[in-house]
């Protein structure tokens, strides 16, 4: 059994607990106590191997970024922001650019800075298959999305069948802590056949789903009126006049798989309420959102409806960083109506409790039973109420010391 001890607990649990001079117990991969003295802990359990983590410092959930792409690492400098189509353009001219070697190298700076902020399982989307090893490999828990898309109805079969390869490939894999889900990539980018199959499929399979769903103005005005940016766009490229679905015809189709939906900066009040009444989840990704769709989630919308948005960081073809705490940092510094005294907690709320109920995990609070997955970092000085600790957390963290999974340290 191991004992970590702390001057902060910060539980995520149902009560939102805050515990100070506690610990946290473990064995093997459980979270088997969680005690409100530290020293009463380790005289109760005077056999288990205990560490007080210093002045300071904290203990919480390690986090969840549920959105993010590896094989978009590189090229980051080239491509183009601030207009979603032009953004688009410039990762399809990109595309070929880099070296296996470099694109290796950048997928495992990228799972680096990952671990060393303090994420511990990961929701990536693959797109072409070159990032399954690298992330089975990590150590950090995977649910890795198979992506899926194409526009042509004539290459379908051939498009189904480069994923069916890929997913063979991520079943080789597959245990508790790594995961072959599918990613249908968004509803203006796949054809009617393609849909059908990756709905099918993730039904057959009990597979997790997720899509790009109202991520920029072009998309809401292409699938509610076939107009706007993706117009011109479409059809010099793929010769389409029409979208394939209407927006509430594709959330028709993904109900009842607990999908979930990436971005949703677009998205109407009626779209969120489908995505909420059908138990779907929402992810934001503020700095990508800023970036490529210009808008922010209506984040207080969509809370007032009772969504419990999700916080990530998409890939680095949109983000300079895939430290989760810049991205909880600039929606702080993003959603400047909403309160400092509620945003904090919220968001820490999305990238633990929220992001572990989306991608299935038994993780994402401090609590009995639940698996051992927990950071723990030191503030640079002592905070006052218990209130003022989810911002000065956020604000203050950039790396982590501990990274525990299952109840395994795991090096940066
Ligand atoms: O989430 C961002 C923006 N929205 C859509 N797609 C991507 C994002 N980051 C990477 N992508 C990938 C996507 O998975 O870019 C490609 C897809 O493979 C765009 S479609 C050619
Ligand atoms: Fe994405």
């Amino acid at each position: 059994m191991r004992i970590l001890a702390a001057d902060y607990l910060l539980t995520m649990d149902e009560t939102r607990k805050i515990i100070r001079n506690g610990a946290v117990l473990f064995d093997g991969s459980a979270i088997v106590d969680i005690s409100f003295d530290k020293e009463l802990a380790r005289s109760k359990y005077p056999n288990a191997d205990f560490t007080y983590l210093g002045e300071n410092s904290v203990i919480m959930p390690s986090l969840i970024n549920t959105h993010v792409h590896l094989e978009f690492s590189k090229n980051r400098t080239t491509l183009h922001y601030g207009n979603f189509i032009e953004w688009l353009t410039s990762v399809i001219e990109n595309k070929d650019l880099t070296s296996e070697e470099e694109l290796s190298s950048a997928m495992q700076d990228a799972l680096a800075q990952m671990k060393k902020s303090g994420i511990g399982a990961v929701g990536a989307v693959s797109s072409f298959g070159k990032d399954i090893e690298a992330l089975a490999s990590s150590g950090l828990k995977v649910t890795l999305f198979n992506e899926i898309l194409g526009t042509s109805e004539e290459r379908a079969e051939d498009i189904k069948s480069d994923f069916l390869r890929r997913f063979e490939i991520t079943k080789r894999y597959a245990s508790d802590n790594f995961r072959p889900a599918i990613s249908l990539h968004s509803a203006y980018s796949s054809c009617r056949s393609i849909m059908e199959f990756a709905v099918s499929f993730a039904k057959e399979n009990s597979l997790k789903i997720c899509s790009h769903f109202m991520e920029s103005k072009a998309e809401r005005f292409w699938l509610d009126r076939n107009r706007g940016e993706f117009k011109a766009f479409f059809k010099a490229f793929f010769g389409l006049e029409r979208s394939f679905v209407r927006p509430e015809e594709f959330l028709a189709k993904l109900s009842g798989l607990g999908a979930i939906f990436i971005h949703c900066t677009h998205a109407n009040e009626q779209e969120l309420e489908t995505i909420r009444n059908d138990g779907a989840f929402v992810v934001h990704c503020p700095t990508s959102n800023r970036l490529l769709g210009m808008r922010l989630l209506d984040a207080e919308t969509a809370k007032n409806m009772g969504i419990e948005y999700i916080t990530a960081t998409d890939g680095l073809s949109s983000n300079y960083s895939l430290n989760i705490w810049n991205e909880l940092r600039n929606a702080i510094f993003g959603y400047t109506d909403l309160s400092l005294k509620v945003l904090p907690y919220d968001l820490l709320k999305s990238v633990t409790v929220n992001a572990a109920k989306a991608l299935g995990l038994n993780s994402g609070k401090l609590e009995v039973g639940k698996d051992a997955d927990l950071i723990a970092f030191r503030l640079p000085g002592a905070v006052g109420e218990d209130e003022h600790l989810p911002l000065q957390v956020i604000l203050h963290t950039q790396t982590i010391e501990k990274l525990i999974i299952n109840g395994v340290e795991i090096n940066g």
